[in-house]
């Protein structure tokens, strides 16, 4: 079990936007958890879409890897040989903990953890990349730019999972969702206070699209079959297949 994340419980005065240092890093499976609806059924089910379409001798992606959650659901539903998972985070304090997570169990498909910005990182000869709750982080023209690049990388018939944070162009729809994820997180203990300034944290660092945006987006690129395969409240996953 990790520490309870009480981060946001008292009162800030300045709210700075919201990172992923040390004090994050102690908390985040408690946060994660309590913070995204849905989160473990996803993670669980990019177990089995790797076994479904991990290829031999192929690279899959884990980019924005925080503590190596979707990583290690991949490694444990990979049953090809010669696969090799590359996991990739841009914050120091979540590398560290990640390789330390990767390294408590022996498996034989190698796992490398890198600390790098994804942004610049070469994808090759890829069959699985996922993008579980982090291409949100990114500018809009950075998302576009990335998906391309995945793209490029990705074989014929590999898959990219994507899964983020929605706003929904319909307004009334938008505010029942966003109330029912507030109800999610106050049934999982948060208070007024903490879900109201982590909202105003992430807000400055965190805007998301819409599922229309992201239908579009692969289209563009050149996807050819991309569907939501997940949903809860204004939190979901997408697979594209090249
Ligand atoms: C999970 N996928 O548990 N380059 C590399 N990493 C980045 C970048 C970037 N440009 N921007 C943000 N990150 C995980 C959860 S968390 C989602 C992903 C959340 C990293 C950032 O450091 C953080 O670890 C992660 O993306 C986002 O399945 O906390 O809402």
């Amino acid at each position: 079990m990790s520490n309870k994340d009480t981060i946001f419980s008292s009162p800030i005065d300045k709210i700075g936007d919201f990172t992923f240092d040390e004090r994050v890093v102690e908390v985040f499976p408690d946060m994660i958890q309590r913070s995204v609806p849905g989160y473990a059924n996803i993670i669980s089910a990019i177990g089995m879409l790797a076994e479904r379409f991990a290829k031999p001798h192929s690279n899959l992606y884990d980019l924005g890897c925080s503590l190596g959650a979707a990583t290690l659901s991949m490694r444990r539903g990979i049953k090809q040989e010669g696969c090799k998972i590359i996991g990739v985070d841009n914050s120091a304090a979540m590398v560290e903990r990640c390789k330390l997570h990767v390294n408590a169990y022996r498996s034989d498909t190698p796992v490398e953890i890198i600390e790098a910005d994804i942004r610049n990182m070469t994808i090759e000869n890829a069959s699985v990349v996922v993008l579980n709750f982090t291409l949100q982080f990114l500018s809009p023209h950075d998302r576009f730019t990335l998906l391309e690049k995945i793209y490029a990388g990705l074989r014929p018939g590999g898959i990219l999972i994507l899964s983020e944070k929605y706003v929904f162009e319909n307004q009334v729809a938008n505010e029942l969702l966003i109330d029912l994820h507030h109800d999610f997180k106050r049934a999982n203990g948060y208070s007024e206070l903490e879900i109201s300034q982590k909202r105003s944290a992430i807000e400055n660092v965190m805007r998301p699209d819409s599922v229309e945006i992201h239908r579009e987006r692969f289209a563009k690129i050149g996807f050819s079959s991309y569907e939501v395969w997940f949903q809860c409240f204004n939190f979901g996953s997408m697979f594209a297949i090249k």
